[in-house]
């Protein structure tokens, strides 16, 4: 296994769309373990293939206490999605911002699993939250993107003040 790098908004390559995965095989399950790996190392609760270069519909999630709760879902869809939500997000890509994004409450996915079986999966509160945004992951979105301009500008020049920090 491996930990890879995680890209940092605002790199350009977070902006890809990522293409689906054809076939689930030993080199998609590499990808996932090291995801997976990268992930609880950062620490955090998701994580989307787009953040660390591949551009493969690709996502790992374990919004479990115990971090006993991984979840690999390929080539996911959005089947149904109702309600709204209010949650302050953060982001491995945006590190030290937190904001309010609205989301659906309530969704309802299709994806593969890490053997290529079609799973089907109802989630609400952080879990349909997380599925969401590494989902915007896979489209090249930001979730400092569904922000006003106002707070995009503040955002981007907090994190060129700290990356000036750490230099
Ligand atoms: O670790 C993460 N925490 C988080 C908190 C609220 C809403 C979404 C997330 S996902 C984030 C990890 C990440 O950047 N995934 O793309
Ligand atoms: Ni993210």
């Amino acid at each position: 296994m491996a930990i890879l790098n995680i890209l940092h908004y605002p790199d350009e390559r977070l902006h890809k769309v990522a293409r689906p995965v054809e076939k689930v095989d030993d080199g998609i399950r590499r990808l996932i373990d090291d995801m997976a790996e990268t992930m609880y190392e950062a620490p955090g609760i998701g994580l989307a293939a787009t953040q660390v270069d591949v551009h493969l519909r690709v996502i790992v999630i374990d919004v479990s206490e115990d971090k006993t709760g991984l979840m690999a879902l390929i080539n996911p869809r959005i089947l149904q999605a109702d309600g709204h939500t209010v949650f302050e997000e953060g982001c491995l890509s945006v590190p030290g911002i937190y904001e309010e994004v609205e989301r659906a409450q309530h969704v309802v996915i299709e994806a593969l699993d890490r053997n290529g079986e079609t799973l089907k999966l109802e989630a609400e509160g952080l879990l349909a939250i997380c599925i969401q945004h590494e989902m915007d992951h896979l489209e090249g979105k930001v979730f400092v993107e569904k922000l006003s301009r106002l707070k995009q500008t503040r955002i981007l020049s907090r994190l060129k003040k700290n990356q000036r920090k750490t230099l």
